[in-house]
């Protein structure tokens, strides 16, 4: 082929590629991504994490929002494998009962990503990756918190409830065995009550009216394993007559802007984050999957502590 030609081929494939034509423009990748729901503050700012990430990646979202129930999310990925989309990603509801759904995505060559919650599976090949935090070491860090501040009331035997998150969840059992892990064997650390608030505001002031009725005043300690509970028991504690944050420590997890409200106005006293700003590591992944390119099998959000001392200053930084 001559000097000229070649020369003009160049230009023209150039100038194609700049202007996008059909021909050269590749097609946009497609994820299917079934969400829990939008039960919390955190499930809220992960949602838009995910969404604002796919826009600005060029990439075509198909989303599902199961309502907080497993049978919605596995019909949400048997539409996706029916649509032939080029990756699945969700956050499942709980840990178990996904083999047969996430066996069907294997055979139809669809790889699945997990976001925020782990699975429970047989076969860890039914998943490519999963992105999302420590659970187990939030547990401890809320954990580490009551142990260093009891010890300021050395005499002192400080009785704790327990709102749990979502029955079955990943976080739910996770933060549960973190904090317990932590306390163990701690004299002056007694667990008193525990029960599911099930993630959720509402719920979480429910469950706290009953632990007031049922142990009033000896309560001290209130472990809430995301703040989204922990607000809606604020509420309750206010409600008996008792001074949050003073009268009963309140420790939370996630760290979402309502925690740092309350614990500006001396309601609750530290929230342990939980980073819900997933969206742009889904998106790399997703793209290295779907070229064939190893993705680690596991990927851990970076997380920090927040105790009341410090909200004020760091509220302005605060992206969700
Ligand atoms: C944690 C996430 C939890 C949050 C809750 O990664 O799964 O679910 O802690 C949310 O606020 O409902």
């Amino acid at each position: 082929m001559n000097c000229n030609r070649r020369t003009f081929l160049a230009a023209a494939f150039a100038a194609a590629f700049t202007l996008n034509l059909p021909a050269f423009a590749a097609k946009p990748l497609v994820i299917g991504f079934s969400q829990v729901g939008a039960e919390s503050e955190w499930r809220t700012a992960n949602t838009v994490s995910i969404k604002d990430a796919a826009k600005k990646e060029g990439i075509t979202l198909k989303f599902a929002d199961a309502q907080q129930k497993q049978e919605s999310q596995v019909k949400a990925i048997r539409s996706f494998i029916a649509q032939r989309v080029d990756v699945i990603a969700f956050s499942p509801v709980v840990e178990s009962g996904w083999d047969t759904v996430l066996r069907e995505a294997k055979r139809a060559n669809i790889p699945v990503i997990l976001t925020d919650r782990a699975v429970n599976v047989s076969d860890p090949s039914l998943y490519v990756s999963f992105l999302g935090s420590d659970f187990v070491e939030e547990g401890r860090r809320a954990g580490r918190w009551l142990v260093e501040r009891q010890k300021k009331t050395p005499d002192a035997v400080l009785n704790i409830v327990e709102l749990q998150g979502t029955v079955g969840s990943a976080p739910a059992l996770d933060r549960k065995k973190g904090f317990e892990e932590v306390i163990a064997g701690n004299s002056k650390l007694k667990m008193l009550r525990s029960q599911t608030g099930d993630f959720t505001r509402a719920k979480g002031k429910e469950v706290m009216e009953a632990f007031l009725k049922a142990e009033g005043k000896k309560i001290n300690v209130l472990y809430a394993h995301n703040d989204d509970m922990a607000i809606g028991a604020i509420q309750a504690i206010e409600e008996a007559g008792l001074k949050p944050g003073k009268d009963i420590l309140v420790i939370s997890i996630d760290g979402v802007k309502g925690a740092f409200e309350a614990m500006i106005a001396g309601k609750l006293n530290v929230t342990v984050e939980c980073n819900p700003l997933l969206g742009p590591q889904l998106m790399q992944i997703a793209r290295d999957v779907a070229a064939g390119k190893p993705v680690p099998k596991r990927v851990v959000t970076q997380e920090s502590v927040f105790p009341a001392e410090v909200a004020a200053k760091e509220f302005p930084n605060r992206k969700y």
